[in-house]
């Protein structure tokens, strides 16, 4: 049966800044996957801290923190079968010398630091996430008329 998720993406200051938050978002649309949440933010350090929780040791923990927070970036919670798995695929590997090219960070980074993108990495941090970016209301249901020509028929 296909797995059905949710998954937060995030086009993080350095994609508003060049300008490439059309060009990212459109590769999901095209891929099929459904856009159910989505908005420009602002983040205060406390979210940010928060959402990079599990780096709080790390060296680089203070200069990701002031990087996601040093201007907009776009929060978008995107829904389709194995969703998480897509997603992070293709988003490209962390460190974008490795990321494939076809990849977002395979095409647009060359920088750990400045990679352009987030994306949730398991069920649980999807979960955990979306509820961190989005408030309940602000999550979608709703059918697309294409729906029926990339989503497997209703079982
Ligand atoms: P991903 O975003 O691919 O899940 P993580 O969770 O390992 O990667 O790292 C979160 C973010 O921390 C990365 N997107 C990157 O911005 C930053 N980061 C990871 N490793 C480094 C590093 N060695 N130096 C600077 N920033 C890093």
């Amino acid at each position: 049966m296909t797995d059905v998720q949710r998954t937060l993406l995030l086009v993080k200051p350095d994609g508003v800044q060049r300008l490439l938050v059309g060009r990212v978002l459109q590769r999901f649309e095209d891929r099929g996957l459904k856009l159910v949440g989505l908005k420009l933010v602002q983040v205060d350090r406390a979210l940010a801290e928060q959402h990079y929780a599990v780096h709080r040791e790390k060296p680089f923990f203070n200069g990701l923190v002031d990087f996601i927070t040093s201007g907009p970036l776009v929060a978008a919670a995107l829904e389709g079968p194995n969703a998480i798995a897509v997603v992070r695929a293709m988003n490209g590997a962390t460190r974008p010398h490795e990321a494939e090219p076809g990849s977002i960070r395979g095409d647009f980074a060359v920088e750990t630091a400045q990679n352009l993108v987030h994306a949730s990495d398991s069920a649980e941090t999807a979960e955990a996430e979306l509820a961190l970016w989005f408030k309940p209301g602000e999550l979608l249901e709703y059918q697309r008329e294409i729906d029926r020509w990339v989503l497997a028929p209703a079982e």
